[in-house]
């Protein structure tokens, strides 16, 4: 049985979702509520010590990070596959996904923009300006 730890408007959840939907595989869906801060709860931090969604527990197991959440899918799932059957199209689907994973999540995320927000007071505007400017110049490329 599949359980994951996730939150609806989450990125990192919905790609893991869509991986999980694409697979046909049936999982419960257990909602962590970043907006409510339940991801910084004491109970949280021991299934997913990093405090971040998704989580999937597997038979028991805990796995995190959605990109190795999503190749652990893939390895016990192959089919449908995930990438195209030549290397220059798997490094080409792997570079899209680092662009959005490494390059524009990491410097967009919930913990990031309050940091922005509380520590070099930035109003919504100001939060807002940088998201944008990451997320535009990750999308340009893409
Ligand atoms: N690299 C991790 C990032 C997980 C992560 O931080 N997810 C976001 C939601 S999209 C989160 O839980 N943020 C909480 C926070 O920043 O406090 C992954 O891909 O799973």
């Amino acid at each position: 049985m599949l359980k994951l730890y996730n939150f609806h408007a989450s990125s990192t959840s919905y790609r893991t979702r869509i991986v999980l939907n694409l697979k046909g595989l049936s999982y419960e869906y257990v909602p962590i509520r970043l907006d409510r801060a339940e991801h910084l709860g004491a109970a949280y931090g021991e299934i997913n010590p990093m405090r971040g969604v998704p989580t999937l527990e597997v038979d028991g197991v805990h796995l995190y990070q959605s990109g190795a959440i999503i190749e652990y899918l893939e390895e016990v799932y192959p089919d449908p596959p995930l990438l195209p059957k030549d290397a220059v199209g798997r490094a080409q689907v792997r570079a899209l996904a680092d662009i959005v994973g490494s390059d524009m999540h990491p410097v967009n995320n919930l913990r990031i923009r309050n940091f922005i927000r509380d520590s070099y007071k930035q109003d919504a505007e100001g939060v807002g300006a940088w998201i944008q400017l990451w997320n535009r110049f990750g999308f340009e490329a893409i």
